[in-house]
């Protein structure tokens, strides 16, 4: 998209992308702009925090299996609201949903259902429409499928 990115969607691995396009697919139908990253907390650190600290995006939503800290150590980093999504790479996504819902107190995720890229996305929207009217009748006029 060539407007200035509402939602940051940033993936700890190329093989989160099934999810990732969950996500893009219902901020395209919302008319959301937004940005994709592959950058990994435990893989790239430098350069996730790097972008972090010069987004311009409003919300994150970050994507992670197996010890999914990428949306606590984006978290860390912006005091702007960020989405986790577990992906079920291992144990059915049991380790990477309790890695970004146990954050410790203080530095919040919000955390939506395994693989439920989908959910991310309409809760970016919710975000957003707070302050932004287009994306306010977007979900309005928003329907599944
Ligand atoms: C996490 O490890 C990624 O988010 C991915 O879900 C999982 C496996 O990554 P790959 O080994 O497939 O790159 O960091």
């Amino acid at each position: 998209m060539k407007s200035v990115p509402l939602v940051a969607v940033v993936l700890g691995s190329k093989s989160d992308q099934a999810v990732a396009d969950s996500v893009t697919r219902e901020l395209g139908k919302l008319g959301i702009p937004y940005e994709v990253k592959i950058l990994s907390a435990h893989r790239t650190p430098k350069q996730l925090e790097e972008y972090v600290d010069s987004s311009n995006a409003s919300v994150y939503i970050a994507i992670a299996g197996l010890a999914a800290h990428l949306p606590g150590f984006i978290a860390s980093r912006t005091l702007k609201p960020v989405i986790g999504v577990p992906i079920s790479a291992k144990l059915g996504g049991m380790d990477a949903l309790l890695s970004i819902a146990q954050m410790p107190p203080g530095v919040p995720v919000a955390t939506v259902g395994v693989d439920n890229g989908e959910n991310a996305a309409l809760l970016a929207a919710r975000f957003l429409s707070l302050y932004d009217e287009s994306v306010a009748r977007a979900l309005r006029d928003y329907k599944r499928g």
